[in-house]
């Protein structure tokens, strides 16, 4: 059994004892709650996309979704939250304000919308990303420019709400950010924003970040692939930021739509070529002229002097939507081999970083989606049972609270959810090693280990547990890693 099928059994799981307590009728005050619960345990995973104005988060949803649907460059029509859903035939469902909806084609004018509605804009389609995880496109929480008119004022503050209330509505976020010091900034941003919620669903384990238009953050004048660069950055910010979000990421959101929407046609390949031939040294030359090399590696190449030929191609280019760093990819790409569309895309694809989030994402969400779920699920229902005293009977309540307890016994990946959360809890004051050896082991990340190494670490936190300093806090987590490391040695050991 996969990951993701053994999770989505966990959900059902849960949404068996929740059904059960939905039937008790002691815990009629909880019913609500239930009802909720169990409608969101048979969902997807949703996760909402936000970040700043222009952060590319519309232009990486279209990559994600492997289609140029959302809208993207700030038009108007952004300022509202786009559901992006699994269904066919594709098509488009809007809430108006009256409270009917209409579905239509994908592309057709919005019109009047219920911005009250969490879902105003809905669309429908088929894609594999889709088939685990719903993803919420919202407008942005600020905008890094300085346009202070009233009407970008008015679709800002808009913005800012849909954007919380999309984070509300969410289980998982995906934070994009476009800035360049996400340190100060964006931590101010996400503590605010983590404050407004406070629950399990927008907690660290649930959040990525990933650095928007990685090629401007490279250094051009050294000649390291700029993602390699930028990931040495995002692991920098991610020990800043560990209380925030699980892990970072650099992506360059328009060269991945660019390769995954199939905007990389005949003629744009055609183009290339030209493009690739008219500044070449000559035919079959394999060192390029010193003037494609000042192509291959400066952002100014628009004014480098190109002959006629290489401008005009240069234009058309420009003209459809291509940028420096996606022409850079494409050209080095034209020298290696005939270029055609299907090649260029590969390269615009390789330089984008897509891959590398897609499997983050599918790591982080999809193939956790089920724990997620049912650890929201039991986490809200076992805190309500403390908060709906005196209208839940203490009796009742406590059999709830042990109920849950013995499921998170029985299934310990939901254990090892809360253990992750607890690790990289800034109020439990681990060391940054032991952060990250703890965020691994409980996420299931690191890799069995030999039985001697199992057995010196699970010694290592056993004295950990027992030093004098330890607080309750550190001391129940470290004895929770003791455990796990333990059973890994028995697992070893088949005697
Ligand atoms: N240079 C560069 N521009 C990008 C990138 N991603 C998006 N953009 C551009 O930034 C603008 C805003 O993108 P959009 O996806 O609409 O941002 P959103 O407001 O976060 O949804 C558009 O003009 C995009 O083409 C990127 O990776 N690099
Ligand atoms: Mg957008």
């Amino acid at each position: 059994m996969d990951d993701a099928t053994r999770n989505r059994d966990l959900a059902s799981e849960v949404a068996t004892l929740l059904a059960e307590f939905a039937a008790d009728r002691e815990l009629a005050g909880l019913r609500p709650h239930l009802t909720a619960h169990l409608e969101r345990l048979g969902e997807r995973l949703r996760v909402a996309v936000i970040g700043e104005v222009n952060a590319g988060k519309s232009t990486l949803v279209n990559a994600l979704v492997g289609k140029d649907v959302a809208e993207t460059s700030g038009g108007e029509l952004t300022y509202v939250n786009w559901w992006f859903r699994a269904g066919t035939p594709e098509r488009m469902r809007l809430r108006r304000p009256d409270g009917q909806h209409d579905v239509v084609a994908i592309g057709t004018c919005l019109g009047d919308l219920d911005l009250g509605h969490p879902a105003p804009v809905e669309i429908f389609l088929d894609s594999t990303l889709l088939a685990d995880l719903t993803v919420i496109d919202t407008p942005g929480l600020y905008s890094l420019r300085h346009d202070n008119s009233e009407r970008t004022r008015r679709l800002l503050d808009q913005g800012r709400d849909q954007s919380v209330k999309a984070a509300r509505e969410a289980d998982a976020l995906l934070y994009l950010t476009a800035s360049d010091l996400p340190g100060a900034r964006d931590q101010a941003t996400l503590s605010r924003f983590t404050a407004m919620f406070g629950t399990v669903r927008v907690a660290p384990t649930n959040a990525l970040m990933l650095l928007s238009r990685a090629e401007r953050r490279a250094d051009r004048s050294v000649t390291e692939d700029p993602l390699v660069q930028v990931d040495a950055l995002a692991r920098r910010y991610r020990a800043d930021l560990f209380s925030y979000v699980w892990d970072i990421a650099p992506v360059s959101a328009l060269a991945a739509a660019l390769a995954r929407t199939g905007r990389i046609d005949d003629g744009i390949a055609r183009e290339v070529r030209a493009l690739a031939a008219a500044t070449a040294a000559g035919p079959g030359v394999g060192e390029p002229s010193p003037l494609r090399r000042r192509l291959l590696l400066s952002d100014d190449y628009l004014r480098s002097g190109l002959d006629g030929r290489g401008m005009s191609g240069l234009l058309a280019l420009c003209d459809r939507g291509l940028g420096c760093y996606e022409m850079r990819a494409m050209l080095a790409a034209a020298d290696r081999d005939e270029a055609t569309a299907a090649r260029l895309a590969g390269a615009l694809e390789a330089a984008s970083g897509l891959q590398a989030v897609e499997d983050l994402i599918r790591r982080t969400f999809a193939d956790r989606g089920g724990i997620i779920l049912a650890d929201a699920a039991l986490a809200d229902i076992e805190r309500r049972s403390y908060t709906l005293r005196p209208a839940l009977p203490r009796r009742a309540a406590s059999r709830v609270r042990a109920r849950c307890e013995a499921l998170r016994t029985a299934r310990p990946e939901l254990q090892d959810l809360v253990d992750a959360r607890t690790a990289v809890d800034p109020a439990v004051r681990l060391e940054p090693e032991e952060r990250s050896e703890l965020a691994a082991l409980f996420s299931g990340e690191s890799t069995r280990l030999p039985a001697a190494e199992a057995g010196r670490r699970a010694e290592t936190w056993m004295a950990r547990a027992n030093a004098v300093h330890t607080t309750p806090q550190q001391c129940a987590i470290a004895l929770r890693a003791h455990t796990r490391y333990a059973e890994m040695l028995r697992g070893d050991d088949p005697a």
